[in-house]
């Protein structure tokens, strides 16, 4: 009976191990947003063409931008020193 119990548990614990590792190892493949720092604004505006803000709410105070920026919290901060302006959006254009 206690062999037979424990058959009942393994059949059971198993396949959800293999739906776990399954079903992580499908996450790990999903595709992975790159959030770099950019040798340049050439470089980030090939990705972002119109440059990247910190948030939905920055207003741009330089000129006329012909582009939408991006926001992206973490790559704005990974570019931060391309905000010469200070205005919250990285590269815009
Ligand atoms: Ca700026």
């Amino acid at each position: 009976m206690v062999l037979f119990v424990d058959l009942i548990r393994k059949a059971i614990f198993f396949p959800i191990v293999l739906i776990l590792a399954l079903s992580s190892g499908a996450a790990q493949a999903a595709p992975v947003v790159i959030e770099k720092k950019f040798a340049n604004c050439t470089a980030l505006n090939k990705v972002y063409p119109g440059g990247v803000s910190k948030s939905a709410k920055a207003v741009n105070k330089g000129g006329k931008t012909k582009q939408t920026p991006t926001v992206n919290l973490r790559v704005y901060n990974e570019n931060k020193t391309k905000d010469r302006d200070g205005d919250g959006i990285a590269c815009e254009r």
